[in-house]
């Protein structure tokens, strides 16, 4: 019989080979024909399923809430600045998206850990923030540069608004708003911010949508599928910022001496 010879990939999201691509076996004119959006191929591409519409829409906000947040913010600077140094697109979005991580945009996957695991665990809000604070852990999902407690983030009420009316439930989210309360009572930085807000509302959308097995959440969160959502939409940004910059026909930039502290 014929024997096959060992191949050296394996991969299960997109096939090519026949007339037409398929992401997750659907075919991409059904893609088309059918109206699928960004939600429905980031469902299937990342999720391998179709997801029901509330859900891909909640991720389609989220995408929308994350494309961009100003020129200040630490991936768009960094952007802005390779742009104005005359490299190309690639590299100047790149050169933004190295600064997401656990401060900066890339807190959407402990937040989502660290608040599953202390409500499962059943920890008062109290006991699960003493606790990190014990291990000098800061709170992931938690704490803004310019959000406080008296201006909150809008992006977070807008997703807490489109989740308590279309999930079933919201129970982590419940429980990272019961974080935020004990917070806020310390300082008042301490808000629930926008990574923390979609790490604990995607941990309900995996729950409520009935489509995950138990096993299948705790691998998504034990990988880390939810920084891509933060990375994805901030693209969008990065790739404005560096067309802006080129479009202005900015020089390159030097940061001003005034505003360094030279010491010894
Ligand atoms: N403290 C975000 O800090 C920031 C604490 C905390 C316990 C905490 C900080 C933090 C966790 C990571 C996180 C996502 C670095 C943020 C984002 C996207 C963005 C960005 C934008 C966009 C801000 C002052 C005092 C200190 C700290 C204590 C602070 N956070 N304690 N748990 N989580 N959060 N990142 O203002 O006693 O004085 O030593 O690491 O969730 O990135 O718009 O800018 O869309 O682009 O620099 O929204 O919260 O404050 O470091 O001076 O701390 O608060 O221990 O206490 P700050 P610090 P003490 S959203």
């Amino acid at each position: 019989g014929k024997v096959r010879a060992p191949t050296h990939i394996i991969s299960t999201i997109c096939d090519d080979r026949g007339e037409e691509p398929s992401y997750a076996g659907v075919p991409m004119s059904t893609i088309v024909e059918q109206g699928f959006g960004l939600g429905d191929v980031i469902s299937l591409l990342w999720f391998k399923r179709s997801l029901p519409r509330y859900c891909t829409k909640f991720i389609e906000i989220c995408i929308m809430l994350c494309a961009d947040h100003g020129p200040c913010v630490s991936g768009a600077h960094n952007t802005i600045v390779t742009a104005r140094a005359g490299k190309d697109l690639v590299s100047s979005l790149v050169s933004g998206l190295l600064t997401i991580g656990p401060r900066f945009g890339g807190a959407i996957d402990d937040a989502a850990r660290y608040f599953k695991d202390a409500h499962d665990k059943g920890l008062s809000a109290y006991e699960f923030v003493e606790g990190m604070k014990k291990k000098g852990i800061r709170v992931a999902g938690i704490g803004h540069r310019i959000k406080r407690g008296d201006n909150r983030d809008k992006r977070v009420e807008l997703l807490q608004e489109y989740a308590r009316t279309h999930f079933p439930a919201v129970k982590y989210m419940d429980y990272a708003v019961q974080v935020e309360t004990y917070t806020l009572s310390k300082a008042n930085n301490l808000v629930l911010n926008v990574d923390g807000a979609i790490g604990s509302l995607f941990l309900d959308l995996l729950v409520v949508s009935g489509m995950f097995s138990q096993p299948e959440i705790d691998e998504i969160v034990e990988i880390g599928y939810l920084n891509g959502l933060f990375v994805l939409a901030r693209s969008i940004g990065l790739i404005g910022h560096t067309f802006d910059q080129k479009r202005l026909k900015q020089p390159l930039y030097r940061h001003p001496w005034e505003d360094v502290l030279y010491t010894k």
